[in-house]
């Protein structure tokens, strides 16, 4: 706990002194709560991450290079029956988690709670996000008698809102001891002259981005739980993603075969402007480019089949060893920022991890059976969208 001279001198040192006289007009409950708020606050960071906005270094290009993938459909029968095996064995062994993302604050839809929560209305039957994952996931009860564990990320802003969702519907019939909630970290925000803001007494804070998702399943011990179940593979993926098939034993039997820590699931690329990140190396390491860092030349360039180069999309779908996430939690993850209602929030990106793997494999599926976002309130990746894809599935 930080005392008030402290803090005054704390908030001094990062020209916030704002702050300072904000803080005078608090009651002592609202003021120790925000002294508390300031003792966890990095300041070099912040302050160093808000220097890197105004020198904002161009990404090198030289670095990045195309990456190999495997496309799932060209894999022959006999391939996939002998993946399939392996990758069961470690389903029926309860040696498989999954992580469902859903710490985003989804501000593109509009919609005012936890994503997940969002109901859609196909055809007169109304379904939520997280009750359509939760049927993905009751998959495996049919096929193998017995259900993933389903650790749940949310944010300091959704969390409550989200057990209680889950408490009031009873876990959609999950069974409800192999479900954990987990926050992921939060950061401040920053003005566009770098400073911090209050709000409701408090310093206003977002979500860490995706990539929160290693620290915080170690911070709050979720790794530890993994390891005591003897869990040894993990998928992770979005909450936006209503065609997530996470019940993919072929998936898990190719990684193993090509005896990677890390995989991910690809499609090809709708079109070179599309907002999706792309699979590539990154000084032969595995990475990712983020669609507002693609360049123009990246974004069009083509081999000689007229494929786009950098055309494999990644859709969230990710699949790694405990051991992987374990050493990726160790890491400092690169920062992103995004400017949003005004202000500057600082992300690290889950596929930021793979670059401290040596290789990756990216196993590209069919879009119209894995991919079908929810992320805009209408038009592309919409619940519009979503719910035609979605139909088409069930054949309805
Ligand atoms: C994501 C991918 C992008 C692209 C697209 C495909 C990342 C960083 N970007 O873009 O490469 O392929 O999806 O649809 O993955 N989330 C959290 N906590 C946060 C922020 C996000 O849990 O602090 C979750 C969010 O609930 C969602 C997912 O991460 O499930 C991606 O959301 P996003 O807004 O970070 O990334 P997006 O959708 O712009």
């Amino acid at each position: 706990m930080i005392d008030q001279e402290m803090a005054k001198i704390e908030l001094k040192k990062y020209n916030q002194e704002h702050i300072i006289e904000q803080m005078e007009k608090l009651n002592n409950l609202e003021k120790k709560e925000l002294l508390e708020q300031i003792s966890q606050i990095d300041f070099e960071e912040i302050t160093k991450l808000y220097k890197n906005i105004k020198t904002k270094k161009e990404i090198n290009q030289t670095q990045i290079t195309p990456i190999y993938y495997i496309d799932k459909e060209k894999i022959n029968d006999t391939e996939k029956n002998r993946l399939q095996e392996n990758g069961e064995q470690i389903i029926k062994n309860d040696q498989y988690a999954v992580v469902t993302m859903a710490g985003g604050q989804g501000t593109r839809l509009g919609f005012n709670g936890p994503k997940g929560t969002f109901k859609l209305n196909i055809d007169d039957n109304e379904k939520y996000i997280f009750e359509i994952l939760a049927e993905s996931l009751k998959k495996s009860k049919k096929l193998y008698n017995i259900l993933p564990y389903w650790y749940i990320m949310t944010s300091e802003q959704n969390n409550n809102q989200t057990i209680e969702f889950f408490e009031e519907h009873n876990y959609f019939e999950y069974d409800k001891e192999k479900v954990k909630f987990f926050k992921q970290g939060e950061l401040p925000v920053l003005t566009e002259d770098g400073k911090l803001v209050i709000e409701n007494s408090k310093i206003k804070t977002a979500s860490n981005g995706n990539g929160g998702v290693y620290s915080a399943m170690k911070k709050s011990k979720i790794l530890d739980d993994m390891k005591s179940k003897n869990i040894k593979w993990v998928y992770i993926f979005g909450v936006d993603n209503i065609m997530v098939n996470p019940i993919d034993p072929i998936f898990i039997g190719l990684t193993i075969k090509q005896n990677m820590q890390v995989a991910s699931k690809s499609v090809a690329k709708a079109y070179p402007e599309e907002k999706v990140g792309v699979f590539c190396k990154r000084n032969g390491r595995p990475s990712t480019v983020e669609y507002i860092e693609l360049s123009e030349k990246m974004r069009i360039e083509c081999n000689k089949n007229g494929e786009l180069v950098y055309g494999e999309a990644n859709i969230i779908s990710h699949l790694l060893t405990v051991e992987a996430i374990e050493k990726i939690s160790n890491k400092d993850l690169k920062y992103h920022v995004a400017v949003k209602n005004n202000l500057y929030k600082f992300e690290t990106f889950v596929f930021d991890g793979f670059e401290y793997l040596d290789d990756m494999l990216v196993m590209r599926v069919k879009r119209d059976e894995e991919f079908a976002p929810i992320k805009n309130k209408e038009g592309i990746d919409s619940p519009e969208t979503a719910k035609e894809i979605y139909k088409r599935k069930l054949n309805i």
